[in-house]
């Protein structure tokens, strides 16, 4: 039996009334490690299976990055975080505009503007934080979240021609 809730607070900024959200429910969370690039990113699952994905960085170039769910947490700089491995792609094929896909670890390109930060929320269906299924990610090597340097095409095999990994987090489960 999953717990989940939804709290919601009022919270007062600089005078302006914000409205708070935090969902509650299976967690991980991971911190993004990289050359200039400092951020977080964490993952829910709600009682409809579906998780809400919350990330923020800075230090990011302007433009589109790829952004996934990667087969192995560990990331070291010292190899680019090719640590991480593929996709977590679960005998899938990559991308959204692919017959046979996408890969349970494909997430929306993050859209950075001139000030360089990426700070998104979005649903996500192709993966779960149980630890059955095909589509976990809490698996005996765990996964990483690997920001791209360029856009994904969501389409072009193995990783939608995104470029070099700059960013990574390994992801841990979190209260
Ligand atoms: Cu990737």
């Amino acid at each position: 039996m999953r717990l989940t809730r939804f709290a919601c607070a009022a919270v007062m900024t600089a005078g302006l009334p914000v409205l708070a959200m935090a969902v509650d429910g299976d967690k991980v969370l991971g911190d993004f490690q990289g050359e200039g690039i400092n951020g977080t990113v964490e993952m829910v699952e709600t009682a409809s299976g579906i998780v809400v994905v919350d990330v923020r960085a800075e230090g990011l170039s302007e433009g589109q990055h790829g952004f996934h769910v990667h087969e192995v947490g560990a990331c070291d700089s010292a190899d680019g975080f090719k640590s991480a491995k593929g996709h977590l792609a679960r005998g899938l094929e990559h991308g959204v505009m692919s017959a046979g896909g996408p890969h349970p670890g494909d997430m929306p390109n993050l859209h950075v503007r001139s000030d360089g930060v990426a700070d998104a929320e979005f649903f996500v269906r192709g993966f779960t934080l149980g630890t059955e299924g095909n589509q976990r990610i809490l698996d005996e090597d765990g996964s990483a979240v690997i920001i791209h340097s360029g856009a994904d095409d969501y389409g072009t095999q193995p990783s939608g021609d995104s470029g070099e990994r700059v960013a990574c987090a390994v992801l841990e489960t979190g209260g």
